[in-house]
C-alpha cells in the first residue's frame, strides 16, 4: 500500500476506468476515503467519464457526491483502481505520476518509472480488495460506506452469480449487507434493475456505455456489455444494434468489436460481433445468426454472464 507519509505530493486522485461502471466509481470513493482516514491527508476520488444509471442510483441511495471528472492525467498524481490498461485509462496516463494500482483484471500494459505498490487479485470486484484493506487496518466501515462497497461487489458479480465470485467475496458481501442494513437479494435486484435501462437509449449509447478496449501493439478489440431484464424488447432492435456495432468497428479500425447483451435474471447473453466471422465463429462453436447482408452476426450464449471470464478470454485470441 502507498505510504502517504513519505510523499509530498499534493492533490492525489484515485480514478477507475473510462466508461466507468459502479465498481470503478465506488472503488475510487472508498479508497480515497480509506487513505484520507488512515493518513489524515486529503485524497480526491475522481471519475473517467459519465456515470451509468446504476451508479447514479447507488450514489444517491447511499448519499455520496458524484466524483469530479478527470479528463487529462498529464502531470497529475494518480492511484489507478479497477483497471491497468492504457487504452482503458484517463487520457495521457503515460504522462501521469502513478502512485499505486489496485485491480482485479488481467495484467495489462500500464508502465511506471519507479516501483509502486500494485495489488491485483482475482476477486469479484476491486471494492472487495478495498473492503479487506479496511478490515486489515481496522478502519471502521460505516453504514453508507458498507452500502457503497456492497453495491460495487453485487454489480460486478451480478449478485454473486458471476464465475469471477470467490467464496471470500460471498462472506464479505453478507457482512457488508448486515452493516448497511439491507437484504442482499432485495437491494441487489433493485440496484441491478436501475441499470437495466438500455432500451431507452440509442444503439450508439448502448454500445459505448460499458465499452472496453484491449490492445496488442496496433491491433485492438472492443467488448461492450449491456444488462437487460428479458431479451424481448432489446432483441427487436437487433438489426440496428448490429449495424451500429459494425459501423463503429470499421470507423475506429478494430480487429473485432463485440456487444454482450446480458439478461441478468436468466443469466444468459446474446453476443453481437462485427469482424471476421471465419475467425470468430470457431471460438464459440455455436450457431451464428445473420441479419440480411450485414457483416457480423449474433451468437446466443447460455449461462454466460462474465465478460472477463467467459468472453474476453476467448476473443483476445484474435489479437
Ligand atoms: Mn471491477
Amino acid at each position: 500500500m502507498i505510504d502517504l507519509k513519505r510523499t509530498k505530493d499534493k492533490n492525489i486522485y484515485v480514478v477507475g476506468h473510462l466508461n466507468p461502471d459502479t465498481d470503478s466509481i465506488c472503488s475510487a470513493i472508498a479508497y480515497a476515503h480509506f487513505l484520507t482516514e488512515k493518513h489524515k491527508k486529503n485524497v480526491i476520488p475522481a471519475r473517467a467519464g459519465e456515470l451509468n444509471s446504476e451508479t447514479k442510483f447507488v450514489l444517491k441511495k447511499w448519499g455520496f457526491k458524484v466524483p469530479i471528472r478527470l479528463s487529462n492525467a498529464s502531470g497529475k498524481n494518480i492511484i489507478i483502481v479497477d483497471h491497468n490498461e492504457i487504452d482503458q485509462s484517463v487520457r495521457n496516463i503515460r504522462e501521469a505520476k502513478i502512485l499505486e494500482i489496485i485491480d482485479h483484471h488481467r495484467i495489462g500494459d500500464v508502465e511506471t518509472i519507479h516501483p509502486i505498490p500494485f495489488e491485483n487479485e482475482p476477486r469479484g470486484a476491486t471494492c472487495a480488495i478495498i473492503a479487506d484493506r479496511y478490515s486489515w487496518f481496522r478502519i471502521p466501515i460505516k453504514r453508507k460506506l458498507a452500502g457503497l462497497m456492497l453495491s460495487a461487489i453485487l454489480s460486478d458479480t451480478l449478485l454473486l452469480k458471476s464465475p469471477t465470485t470467490i467464496p471470500k467475496d460471498r462472506v464479505l458481501a453478507k457482512k457488508l449487507a448486515k452493516v448497511a442494513k439491507v437484504s442482499l437479494q432485495k437491494y441487489g435486484n433493485e440496484m441491478l434493475e436501475a441499470g437495466c435501462d438500455a432500451i431507452k437509449h440509442s444503439a450508439n449509447k448502448i454500445i459505448l456505455t460499458d465499452f472496453k478496449t484491449y490492445r496488442k501493439e496496433r491491433r485492438k478489440i472492443g467488448i461492450s456489455q449491456a444488462p437487460v431484464i428479458g431479451f424481448k424488447k432489446i432483441m427487436e432492435r437487433k438489426e440496428e444494434l448490429l449495424k451500429e456495432l459494425s459501423r463503429l468497428q470499421k470507423k475506429n479500425n478494430y480487429v473485432a468489436m463485440f456487444l454482450m447483451i446480458t439478461d441478468i435474471i436468466a443469466g444468459d447473453s446474446y453476443l453481437f460481433f462485427a469482424g471476421n466471422e471465419s475467425k470468430i465463429k470457431p471460438l464459440f462453436k455455436k450457431k451464428v445468426e445473420r441479419i440480411g447482408d450485414l457483416k457480423g452476426g449474433i451468437i446466443f450464449l447460455k449461462k454466460v454472464v462474465s465478460r472477463k471470464k467467459q468472453v474476453q478470454l476467448k476473443v483476445l485470441e484474435l489479437l
